[in-house]
């Protein structure tokens, strides 16, 4: 399937309700912070065209994708947050550099996932070339800073199914 197929940024609106009431944290990294910083706009104002209040979104930064994972862990530990969206761009060069920060961030975040039940949403660019990570900031490809938006808006929704008092939902 293409790319293009792929695509989900047309779909910015999300069907769900009582959407003042959730609280995100937005992780940057400052790492291609040209790239990182339309990724985060697209973030924010899709969270906020949907309805989550201005006051509820929290934008935190950090040097480089790396460093998003410890970020994700204090904010999981030490905040009270919906679902946490971390941003980052990795572009290859001519090092090995961009397979180890890709795996790494990319297991991190994924054991963050695994042992948490709030949302660790991976709005993380793992691209070839910087024309890749500008079709996808806002280009031809989208603004993938809007997927995740959604995505945190949708998980966090589907966690409140089973949170919330009266729970809709059978767990088995
Ligand atoms: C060191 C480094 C390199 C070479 N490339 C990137 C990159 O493409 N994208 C990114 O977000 N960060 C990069 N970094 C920085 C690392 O993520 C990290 O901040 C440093 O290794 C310090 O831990």
């Amino acid at each position: 399937m293409s790319s293009e197929l792929q695509n989900l940024s047309s779909r910015k609106m999300v069907n769900v309700s009582d959407i003042d009431h959730f609280r995100f944290t937005v992780i940057v990294a400052k790492w291609n912070n040209e790239i990182t910083g339309a990724l985060e706009k697209g973030c924010v104002e899709t969270l906020i065209q949907n309805g989550v209040l201005t006051e509820n979104v929290r934008v935190l930064y950090v040097p480089g994708s790396w460093e998003l994972i410890s970020a994700a862990r204090i904010a999981l530990s030490h905040s009270k947050t919906d679902g946490i969206i971390c941003i980052g761009t990795v572009i290859k060069g001519d090092t090995p550099h961009f397979e180890y920060i890709c795996e790494g961030v990319t297991n991190g975040l994924a054991m963050l996932c695994a042992g948490s039940d709030i949302p660790v949403i991976f709005g993380v660019l793992t691209v070839n070339t910087l024309q890749q990570a500008v079709d996808r900031c806002g280009g031809k490809y989208g603004n993938k800073g809007d997927e995740a938006a959604v995505t945190a808006l949708e998980m966090a929704d589907l966690r409140r199914q089973f949170t919330k008092a009266g729970n809709p939902i059978k767990l088995y």
